[in-house]
């Protein structure tokens, strides 16, 4: 099942139908049972003519998010570890990434509040003072106010790794600016926990050729997802539920950085597609 979130209201597209649901964004998906909630109300929901639904979904999507802070895993895959300790060497940070691959506690970090998140087909920033740039493509979990897993989206978690790598301490920096995060399409509701089989790819389009293409399988991250999502809630409240990206498992070779222009689809499994493309904020 997958619910979208539109100018005109909230989709659910369920067995090749589409219905229309007229509730507040927050109040619909922060349930416990979202899936079982859904396929119940779908009764009560109003179903949508094919052309109605095309309209609405070929009409601008928003970001699937409401009052939701958004937070990031780091340092979940072994192509992410590896990727920022070569970035690191010189400032000599590169070790504090091997500790947090093993440790027991993972890397959890704040990345976005809500007005700072890019919509499917949205633009995303990268920072001027940034030389090397990419996007993260990320499974992203939406975690309810109790602390479980009820949906997954796709997560862009846009990164500027000469920042990070001249000092880990920079971090912040490195991540959070207007833009630097993307969600979307869509969010995927399904009955049960999503598959490890799941695969996420990326492909970077920089003037009619792909720049780069990649796709991994999230069965080789390091961590179990609700292990994620129970350090995240660990002395903390989410009212309303919160979304966590859970760490890359694509790195662009070192030579490779984002330009103005550039368009970047991630795909996951089950999901869809999230494409945004890349801009400097304008001023
Ligand atoms: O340690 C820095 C951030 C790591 C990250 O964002 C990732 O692994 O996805
Ligand atoms: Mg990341």
């Amino acid at each position: 099942m997958k619910l979208y979130k539109t100018l005109q209201g909230n989709i659910v597209e369920h067995g090749n139908q589409y219905y229309r649901i007229d509730l507040p964004w927050d109040e619909l998906i922060n349930r416990s049972g979202l899936h079982h909630f859904l396929q119940t109300h779908l009764h009560h929901a109003g179903l949508l003519s094919p052309v109605q639904a095309d309209a609405l979904l070929n009409s601008r999507l928003l970001a699937p998010i409401g009052a939701q802070e958004v937070w990031a895993a780091g340092v979940t895959y072994l192509r992410s570890r590896d990727a920022r300790m070569e970035e690191s060497r010189e400032s000599g940070g590169a070790s504090f990434y091997d500790k947090v691959y093993e440790a027991e506690r993972p890397e959890l970090f704040f990345k976005a509040h809500p007005h700072r998140v890019a919509a499917h087909d949205e633009d995303v920033y990268i920072r001027r003072d940034s030389t090397w740039n990419v996007p993260e493509p990320e499974l992203t979990l939406f975690i309810d106010s109790q602390g479980e897993i009820q949906a997954y989206t796709i997560g862009n978690d846009m990164s500027s790794r000469s920042i990070e790598g001249e000092n880990p301490l920079y971090l912040p920096q490195a991540k959070v600016y207007q833009r630097s995060a993307a969600l979307g399409p869509c969010l995927f509701i399904p009955p049960t926990p999503i598959s490890p089989l799941t695969k996420i790819s990326m492909v970077i389009h920089r003037a009619d050729k792909n720049a780069y293409t990649g796709e991994v399988a999230i069965s080789q991250i390091k961590r179990k997802l609700p292990e994620l999502a129970s350090w995240l809630y660990r002395d903390m409240d989410f009212p309303h539920g919160c979304f966590l990206m859970t760490g890359t498992c694509l790195v662009p070779g070192n030579e490779f950085t984002l330009t103005p222009g550039d368009k970047i689809d991630i795909s996951i499994d089950g999901i869809g597609t999230l494409t945004n493309t890349v801009r400097y904020k304008p001023s």
